[in-house]
């Protein structure tokens, strides 16, 4: 079965035919590829500028086009917005949040200053922001199941808090100086064609690869660990849907995304019949198990839903089936 996004998605469910130019800041992680293949097919192959602080890969440079960015250089970030006289930003660039509590300042530096620099270019230049939040953005004293858009939040992670001050910060220039910004809270998010990198839901995604090379997967959360997931081609679909929405009809700027919530077990549950002898251990990560612990199990999007129109199309036998399908083709 194909799996990109760009065969997963359909066009038809888009009423409106905007054209934008669109920079993407970490555009070699999780979700940069995809959504730049998408957006190609949208809106043309030129008007998407994929950008990274990496060494492009072979397949990133054929897609389309691409420059070094260094998310913390606010001047060449301006200077490639200005020349390539772009419409909207979409500010992938993080560290995630396992990875961040071993890197502390990187990660105030990425997800804290870039939002800076991010934030004055684009009120200066009047251009649409995008900078997708997360689950990680609630902590333990938030509602567990469901989480609500709107409740106490207080993360206890370096990349929560900056997720929140992002929000915040992004809320403020929309009112302050009519900045469009918008936000998305992702939940884990499952992709078959790249892989996440320093996060804590990133065993969903790893199980696949381990289990269809060795039959063997020793996982970093305990198999009681609810929490919220989405395929990726939901992801791109929906995030797409969300910035083609009239401003006017969006009652919030930040809103809760999600698709399905499970946890290690009924993963491994619903992968078993593709894989009958597959051995998993649990072997819980401190530091990720803690994060798991804190975060919301079940997210409440229905704000989403009722305002601008989100439904998922793929649930948890769906996702597997495409992931299997993906690493089984690989072998
Ligand atoms: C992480 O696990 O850090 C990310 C996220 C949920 O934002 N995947």
């Amino acid at each position: 079965l194909p799996c990109s996004s760009s065969n997963l998605n359909s066009k038809a469910d888009y009423t409106t035919n905007v054209q934008k130019n669109v920079l993407i800041t970490g555009g070699l992680g999780q979700l940069g590829l995809d959504f730049a293949n998408f957006l190609r097919g949208r809106y043309g192959r030129d008007n998407i500028l994929l950008t990274d602080i990496k060494q492009p890969t072979e397949e990133a440079l054929k897609s389309g086009r691409f420059e070094h960015l260094d998310v913390l250089d606010a001047r060449r970030f301006e200077a490639l917005v200005v020349e390539n006289r772009i419409d909207l930003v979409i500010h992938f660039s993080a560290i995630l949040s396992a990875l961040g509590e071993s890197n502390v300042q990187k990660a105030i530096d990425i997800n804290i200053h870039s939002v800076h620099s991010v934030l004055e270019i684009c009120r200066k230049h009047k251009v649409q922001l995008y900078c997708p939040s997360s689950i990680a953005a609630f902590g333990s004293t938030a509602p567990r199941n469901p989480t609500p858009d709107f409740t106490v939040q207080r993360p206890r992670t370096i990349y929560g808090v900056s997720k929140v001050h992002m929000e915040l910060m992004g809320e403020y220039y929309a009112e302050k100086y009519g900045l469009d910004f918008r936000s998305l809270r992702y939940p884990g998010i499952i992709s078959s064609d790249s892989m996440p990198g320093g996060g804590t839901t990133d065993y969903a995604v790893h199980i696949f690869y381990e289990i269809a090379a060795r039959n063997k997967y020793s996982c970093f959360l305990r198999e009681d660990s609810t929490l919220p997931m989405m395929f990726l081609p939901d992801c791109v679909r929906g995030t797409v849907k969300f910035l083609e929405t009239p401003r006017e009809k969006l009652k919030q700027y930040t809103y809760n995304l999600t698709a399905v919530s499970f946890n290690p077990k009924q993963l491994v549950d619903a992968m078993r019949p593709h894989f009958p002898q597959m051995e998993v251990t649990y072997e819980p990560d401190p530091v990720k198990q803690t994060i798991a612990d804190t975060w919301p199990q079940v997210f409440d999007d229905s704000n989403a839903r009722r305002d601008w129109g989100w439904n998922h199309k793929f649930g948890l036998e769906d996702m597997v089936q495409v992931m299997v399908d993906k690493v089984k083709s690989m072998k």
